[in-house]
């Protein structure tokens, strides 16, 4: 907290006082393209754990598949790394190399 003293009309001393608290950070899920999974695995994790329709998925995988990275979606720190684990759990489980990934939005 950061104080200060300003004076208003009647020359009285007002107290303003500054929060440091910020806004919690926001967390991208990032996929990122490999040579290995398959097209619809990728695109049924999409639906899956990103409640996507199949066309957003499938649009979502092709932009990862041709730039090489693409974002599922944005959430607090608690639910990205949900969703990082359950993603790559759920990869791993099924023997494709799929990695997704957070960073800071
Ligand atoms: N490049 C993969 C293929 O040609 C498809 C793919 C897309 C893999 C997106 C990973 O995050 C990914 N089968």
């Amino acid at each position: 907290m950061s104080q200060s003293h300003e004076y208003d009309d009647d020359h009285a001393v007002l107290e303003t006082v500054k929060s440091k608290v910020k806004p919690p950070k926001r967390y991208q899920v990032v996929l990122l393209n490999d040579d290995y999974t398959p097209m619809d695995f990728v695109v049924e994790v999409l639906q899956r754990f990103f409640g996507l329709d199949e066309v957003k998925a499938a649009v979502i995988m092709m932009a990862v598949h041709r730039e090489g990275k693409g974002v599922c979606g944005v959430f607090s720190r608690e639910i990205a790394e949900m969703k990082v684990q359950q993603v790559n759990g759920f990869s791993r489980a099924n023997n494709h190399p799929l990695m997704c990934q957070m960073e800071v939005a």
